[in-house]
């Protein structure tokens, strides 16, 4: 785990649960939400937490760290899924590894030109109280002929499956610690570039280029050591340390992911909160100085 990356100690949920707040407490920041917690357990991999919110409805955390809520995940699963769905060269085969509570999924759906969606994701409670809680961020995507749910692996996935298999791999996960430590390393990346199809297209989510500013660079650098280029886009998650956040696209073929398909971006953008090909423009663009300097091989 890299330094910038939380420390069991350094984050969690807050200790009182009768403060009438839920926060996910990182770096000596507090990121809270007024509510209530309605349903939390452990399951084998880590602390599923459900929580009510005045502000954005209910809400998901793990490990005491936000995933995503009802009223904000727009921001968050629009992002992760347009650049690369509008621009692959195909978009027949998907995968999504992680991504539990559907909305990765969802969005991915939204196209019709997806024809199967494999959904991999290793903590079946996670999907299971996805599905009870926070129904409308899966939406109609639980019940789409199209998507196959495995309850597995994911690294053990892309580890497994055969080369050239999919159009478009989009990874889904938490934060680099506990179950999602393994998604950010160079072997799954390789993995992940193996599975794609030619004009095929990767995505991840990238952290915060201001909480995490480390594991941020790390990742952009080691995805364009993988694929020869990539590149991050920016954002906002309201919840998520610092709410600014990233994703980091790259392609087998070169940068196809900045032009955004005409035919494709027009069959989904009306349905959009927040992406469109002009945001997406914007936030390619808004790479902060400091990023832009580091990924030149500056301070
Ligand atoms: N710091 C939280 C990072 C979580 C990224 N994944 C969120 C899952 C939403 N589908």
């Amino acid at each position: 785990m890299s330094s910038s990356a939380p420390s069991p100690e350094a984050s969690g949920r807050s200790a009182d649960p009768s403060s009438g707040w839920v926060d996910e407490i990182f770096d000596g920041v507090r990121y809270g939400l007024a509510g209530h917690v309605i349903a939390e357990a452990h399951s084998p991999f880590q602390r599923v937490t459900i929580i009510e919110s005045e502000r954005y409805g209910r809400g998901l955390l793990l490990d005491g760290c936000w995933m995503t809520a009802e009223r904000q995940e727009r921001h968050y699963h629009e992002a992760i899924v347009h650049p690369a769905l509008c621009a692959a060269a195909a978009i027949e085969r998907v995968l999504v590894i992680g991504g539990g509570d559907g909305g990765t999924a969802r969005e991915c759906l939204r196209h019709p030109g997806v024809q199967h969606l494999d959904l991999v994701e290793i903590d079946g409670l996670v999907v299971e109280w996805s599905q009870k809680h926070l129904p409308s961020i899966g939406g109609p995507a639980w019940s789409d002929p199209r998507l196959r749910l495995t309850v597995g692996d994911g690294i053990a996935w892309v580890r497994e499956a055969a080369d050239a298999s999919y159009d478009v791999v989009i990874v889904d996960g938490s934060d680099p610690a506990g179950p999602a430590e393994g998604l950010f390393n160079q072997a799954f990346f390789e993995h992940c570039r193996r599975l794609l199809r030619p004009g095929g297209v990767f995505a991840t989510q990238s952290e915060s280029p201001e909480a995490f500013r480390q594991v941020h660079l790390d990742t952009v650098r080691l995805l364009r050591e993988v694929f020869g280029h990539a590149d991050p886009m920016y954002g906002w998650v309201p919840m998520y340390p610092s709410g600014w956040w990233s994703w980091t696209f790259a392609a087998l073929d070169g940068p196809r992911y900045l032009n955004p398909l005409p035919e494709r971006a027009v069959a989904v953008t009306a349905g959009c909160e927040i992406w469109s090909p002009r945001w997406q423009r914007g936030a390619f663009e808004a790479i902060p100085a400091f990023v832009e300097r580091a990924l030149a091989g500056g301070a």
